[in-house]
């Protein structure tokens, strides 16, 4: 269930899964803006990490009152596999005037700050195309132009990961990766 694309020595897969399985150094979560947790990924990220990741953003959240769409913030990962957690706030659908450009600002902001820890391997969930209803194509599409042009721009990063937890964004992101080649 895995593709493999090689780009400039960065290997981008897409898997289908559930992303608190995976082996990365940080795992990426779809967060909401109170920082306290919810369902979907986000739900299943605290869940599997224990409660230390929670404790952690509730730090953070006193400190700079959650954090804004668009933006992103890091935990340790409790008992996942993985060194952080970056927790970033994808936009909810509405009538797609702001939230491409809101969409694309999470990937930017995550990658750097992965970049920023000296991380070289990266598993991001689909944002926003759960709870928060964003078309999942035009997610995908944003996804992969972002982690792309992150790719052609910057060093460090050798592994990305678009865990899909649904066989439909599976389908999508396949598809769109075999484009790439
Ligand atoms: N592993 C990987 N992907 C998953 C998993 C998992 N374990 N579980 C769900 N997904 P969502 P959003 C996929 O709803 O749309 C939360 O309550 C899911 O199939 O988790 O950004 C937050 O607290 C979908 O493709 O996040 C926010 O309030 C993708 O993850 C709100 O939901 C994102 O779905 C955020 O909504």
């Amino acid at each position: 269930m895995k593709e493999i694309i090689i780009h400039n020595q960065v290997s981008l897969k897409v898997i289908r899964g559930d992303i608190t399985k995976c082996k990365a150094d940080i795992i990426v979560n779809a967060a909401n803006t109170s920082l306290l947790g919810g369902g979907g990924v986000d739900g299943a990220i605290h869940k599997a990490g224990g409660p230390a990741i929670l404790a952690e953003c509730v730090q953070i959240r006193n400190r700079q009152g959650g954090c804004p769409v668009g933006e992103a913030v890091y935990t340790t990962a409790g008992q996942l596999q993985a060194d952080y957690v970056i927790h970033t706030v994808g936009p909810v659908w509405n009538r797609g005037q702001q939230e491409p450009e809101l969409l694309g600002r999470c990937y930017r902001n995550t990658l750097a700050l992965a970049r920023s820890l000296n991380c070289t391997s990266i598993a991001f969930p689909n944002i926003s195309t759960g709870i928060y209803r964003f078309p999942k194509p035009k997610a995908a599409e944003i996804a992969i132009g972002e982690v792309l042009s992150f790719i052609r721009t910057h060093m460090g990063i050798a592994e990305i990961q678009f865990v899909c937890f649904d066989e439909e964004n599976y389908r999508i992101y396949a598809d769109k990766l075999s484009d790439c080649h």
